[in-house]
């Protein structure tokens, strides 16, 4: 592993450092050694000097190390130029994350989602020579940290080869991401909530604490890979949809964003995001800037997002919420796994759900039943007179969900 520390690094080398060794441990990847280095500026050709190169080269040949992990993205021309002198397989962190990706995904469209990602971000590099590792290959089983999913095997194939599987794929998952905007679009008549946050964060947990959901939740670095939505009962007359949502890492790359775009369609669309924080991580205001970027990258930065604060319950979190909740006074924090906090959580998204209360009189047709169902979900009747040919209801709606009712299309809504 190696990592070289710039001027212009947002985290101190350490931790740095222990988040690269997670995402190592997260692809299944034994850490032999880890090299650092202080660099001013990157050399353009090898990214470090020769002669740290060749160090690293005697390293990694002393430990019989499969590969050269960076902690940095580097060119595919670096990366070539790298192996040409240390003889191994280099990889760079948005590789490696790709590589825990392409291992977890379960689902056809995130193993297509993955493979469009590497195809996109390896086909630069297409040309690499590995006659020194030419018994790699892209199979799961003998292929390791780099070769999962398409990995090497797309080296022997012709570029024209992967163009064309570009072309098929990207074509495959516009018509997924066309099925998920529809299916999202369907939910519109439902109060939508979203978690999201950086990787570990403990959104799986909370999800399974307050919908009863069984989310895999594991102290692990991208448990999550695809979104799931529950349903999430605020009080007796009140509840929301609930999706999980991948989690977030800094510089994750940009590409990856664009496929998991489909996923993240949750979070764009949601009406309120719960933005989960992990108290207990030492560089948790970190992660939220982290996570602040990718919602900006994603659109999402105008949204109403409120700030969980959670593993409040872990002794080294208690004075970083404390400082975090003096400069968030909005913040709410919590622990997902004691249930601390959780009803003041409640309260508050109901309060988001009902908002500010509007009297209205509805009018609608004995034919549509909808109607009537959604605001008795949803609102409070006050007074209903049978018509001839319409129902008339007075009942008070949170103002935000007066869209959801015009969508069921009744005659008339009118603010009284
Ligand atoms: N002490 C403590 N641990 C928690 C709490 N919430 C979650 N965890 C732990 O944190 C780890 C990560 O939890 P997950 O729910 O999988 O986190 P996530 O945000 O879904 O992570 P990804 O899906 O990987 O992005 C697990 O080991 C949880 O048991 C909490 O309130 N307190
Ligand atoms: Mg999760």
């Amino acid at each position: 592993m190696v990592h070289i520390q710039l001027p212009d690094n947002t985290l101190p080398p350490k931790e740095s450092i222990a988040e690269l060794e997670s995402l190592i441990k997260a692809a299944n990847v034994e850490p032999l050694a880890y090299i650092k280095q202080k660099r001013q500026k990157i050399d353009p050709a090898l990214y470090i000097g020769k002669g740290k190169v060749e160090e690293i080269a005697d390293i990694a040949l002393r430990l019989e190390a499969d590969a050269v992990i960076f902690d940095n993205d580097l060119s595919p021309a670096q990366i070539r130029e790298l192996e040409k002198i240390i003889e191994r397989k280099v990889l760079d962190r948005s590789e490696l994350i790709l590589d825990i990706f392409a291992a977890r995904a379960n689902s056809a469209e995130a193993r297509m989602q993955v493979e469009l990602a590497q195809l996109e971000y390896t086909y630069p590099r297409l040309t690499r020579m590995w006659s020194h590792l030419d018994t790699v290959t892209g199979s799961a089983a003998s292929g390791g940290v780099g070769t999962r999913g398409t990995g090497e095997s797309q080296l022997e194939i012709d570029r024209r080869l992967v163009s064309k599987r570009v072309t098929q794929l990207t074509r495959q998952i516009k018509e997924i991401d066309q099925r998920k905007t529809r299916q999202v679009k369907s939910r519109s008549n439902h109060f939508t909530v979203s978690l999201v946050g950086y990787t570990n964060a403990g959104k799986s947990t909370l999800m399974n604490t307050v919908a009863g959901t069984a989310t895999y939740a594991a102290d692990q670095l991208f448990a999550t890979l695809d979104t799931k939505t529950s349903r999430w009962d605020l009080s007796k007359d009140n509840y929301v949809l609930l999706s999980d949502t991948v989690g977030f890492v800094r510089d994750l790359p940009h590409h990856l964003v664009a496929s998991f775009r489909a996923t993240l369609e949750e979070a764009i669309h949601a009406d309120l995001l719960l933005h989960v924080v992990d108290a207990s991580h030492s560089h948790m205001t970190q992660q939220v800037d982290a996570v602040n970027n990718v919602l900006e990258e994603l659109g999402c930065a105008d949204k109403d997002i409120l700030l969980v604060v959670n593993k409040v319950d872990c002794e080294e979190a208690e004075n970083r919420a404390a400082g975090f909740k003096a400069l968030n006074p909005d913040a709410i924090l919590i622990s997902a796994k004691t249930g601390f906090g959780i009803d003041e959580l409640v309260d508050i998204v109901l309060n988001r759900v009902t908002g500010r209360q509007r009297r209205l009189m509805i009018r609608y047709g004995y034919d549509n039943g909808k109607v009537s169902a959604f605001i008795r979900a949803h609102g409070t009747i006050v007074n209903e007179e049978y018509k001839d040919d319409y129902v008339e209801m007075e009942a008070f709606l949170g103002a935000k969900q007066i869209h959801g009712l015009e969508s069921l299309k009744p005659l008339s809504v009118e603010k009284i």
